[in-house]
């Protein structure tokens, strides 16, 4: 059985991204959950970072390369098409070594609401890429996902840019919010949102950068241990 090793749902957007890969492919999997400030990653992850899979002797780190591994073992992590596939490995690879100021100006904690203080120049160019590759995945393949008909690694890969679009409110053209929602609406989503509401750990540096983002509107979080 693969056990993939992850961290709070409320903040860990990293380990989203194989997590719902898996789930959406039901592909068997064991999670295991170590909270930030829990017992030190490196005990499971060479990189002491979460996601980390664990298949018998093979380790595997990194949420790209836990991607390319399960498509060597499973059927659809990416589209069938070449064209297709080739459009969802470079916007998946976009994502994991892109969208800084997003990432950095709006970190993921699904059970917020807040207002962003400003939207620098930095985050607009990021939102305005954003659409602009989502609206062409969903045009050039016809949707409902970014590549095509299916959940790919490529949704897998923009679903935590979801959650960041849910806490913040950030504006996006009609197709590319529609495909959020669509995202934010996915059975494994739902359930992924209802387990980081239930969460009562806080993580001081993850609230710090959340308080620095923003102003609060709402926490919708079970209240702190
Ligand atoms: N590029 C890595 C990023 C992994 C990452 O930064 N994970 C965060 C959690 S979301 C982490 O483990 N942080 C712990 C630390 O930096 O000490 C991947 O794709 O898996």
């Amino acid at each position: 059985m693969l056990i993939l090793h992850i961290a709070n749902k409320n903040y860990s957007s990293w380990s989203l991204r194989p997590w719902v890969l898996l789930s959406e492919l039901a592909i068997p999997f064991e999670e295991r959950l170590t909270p930030f400030g829990g017992a030190p990653f490196q005990s499971f992850s060479p990189t002491g970072k979460v996601p980390c899979l664990v298949d018998g002797e093979v380790v595997v780190w990194e949420s790209l390369a836990i991607a390319e591994y399960l498509a060597e073992r499973h059927a659809g992590v990416w589209p069938a098409d070449a064209a297709a596939r080739a459009w969802a490995r470079s916007a998946a690879a976009e994502m994991h070594a892109g969208f800084f100021a997003l990432r950095n100006a709006c970190p993921m904690s699904c059970g917020l609401r807040v207002r962003p203080h400003a939207f620098a120049p930095a985050l607009e160019a990021d939102l305005t890429r954003l659409d602009a590759l989502w609206r062409e995945g969903l045009a050039r393949f016809g949707g409902p996902f970014l590549a095509g008909p299916a959940f790919t690694a490529a949704d897998a890969f923009f679903a935590p840019v979801a959650f960041r679009i849910q806490t913040y409110g950030l504006p996006l053209g009609e197709a590319a919010a529609a495909y959020a929602s669509r995202l934010l609406a996915l059975p494994s989503m739902q359930r992924w949102q209802a387990a980081a509401l239930a969460e009562t750990w806080r993580d001081p540096a993850h609230e710090d950068e959340t308080r620095q983002a923003g102003v609060l509107l709402e926490d919708r979080r079970a209240p702190a241990a």
